[in-house]
């Protein structure tokens, strides 16, 4: 049996090190104890001098849930350092078994300190961007529980953000295409994102209220992803397109290498 700060530091210490570790053994920590673990193996970063940077949220598609066999929405917190550049070179010798989803971002303009309505939230947006998700679960084989991927913070590793704009009234429905080398991987809509991903917000700001925390100004809100995953592969160049014509949100890439051990 692992205490909560035991397998906090049990999860840190494998994104840290890039070694993975086996799940919990089932049944051994309720949700509310994963939301606990993952809050202080993320402090662990914090005092490492990583900086919170906001929150993703997880399984907000049907796509994911079937992937992964996981059916209820979860949330994670993002922190500086898994911020990787837009156009930039991903090492993927810093990750364990990275996959990379295709995501829509969102920063915010004003603090989320209550549950907002599908109405109110656009108003507390300042922009929207394309962007994709490098997940890497610390779990052998990316196999886990809700609980385990919970305490993992729900397999955040990295994420890429492109060009940011107003372009809210194009996310209703705009098609979504990653690809690897040219090559389409993975198809979708953002319709996929709980019917549309301001809905996202709206979650966000119920579950904020729900541990009792206010989102600041000017933090990121990683919407989930619109499709399944795909695995990340050295030297694959990986672009991500949302939208077309004037009110695409636009596209979002990078290359892929292999540098660290
Ligand atoms: C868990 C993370 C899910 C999403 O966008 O649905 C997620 C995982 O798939 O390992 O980030
Ligand atoms: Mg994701």
């Amino acid at each position: 049996m692992n205490t909560i700060q035991e397998a906090a530091t049990l999860l840190d210490r494998a994104a840290h090190e890039r070694s993975d570790i086996e799940q919990f053994p089932s049944g051994q920590f309720t949700l509310a104890q994963a939301y606990e673990i993952q809050r202080a193996s993320i402090q662990r970063r914090i005092e490492r001098g990583e900086r919170h940077k906001g929150i993703k949220l997880g399984f907000t598609s049907r796509a994911k849930m079937v992937q992964m066999g996981v059916d209820s929405l979860i949330w994670g917190l993002l922190t500086d350092a898994m911020v990787e550049e837009d156009g930039g070179v991903v090492d993927l010798g810093l990750y364990i078994h990275p996959r990379v989803e295709p995501e829509v971002c969102f920063v915010t303009r004003k603090a989320i300190d209550a549950p907002l309505t599908a109405l109110e939230a656009a108003e507390y947006l300042e922009a929207v961007a394309p962007a994709m998700e490098i997940i890497d679960s610390r779990y052998r084989n990316f196999k886990f529980s809700l609980e385990d991927v919970v305490a993992d913070n729900c397999s955040s590793a990295g994420l890429v953000v492109g060009a940011w704009s107003r372009n809210f009234d194009g996310l209703a429905n705009a098609g979504v295409r990653m690809q690897f080398d040219g090559r389409d991987v993975q198809v979708g809509s953002t319709a996929a994102i709980l019917g549309h991903p301001l809905r996202s917000i709206v979650q966000a700001s119920r579950l904020l209220h729900g541990a009792q925390m206010s989102l600041p100004a000017g933090s990121l809100i990683m919407a989930g992803a619109a499709t399944a995953a795909e695995a990340l592969r050295p030297g694959v160049h990986v672009q991500c397109q949302i939208g077309s014509g004037p009110g695409a949100l636009g596209r979002v890439a990078f290359q892929a290498t292999r540098a660290a051990g």
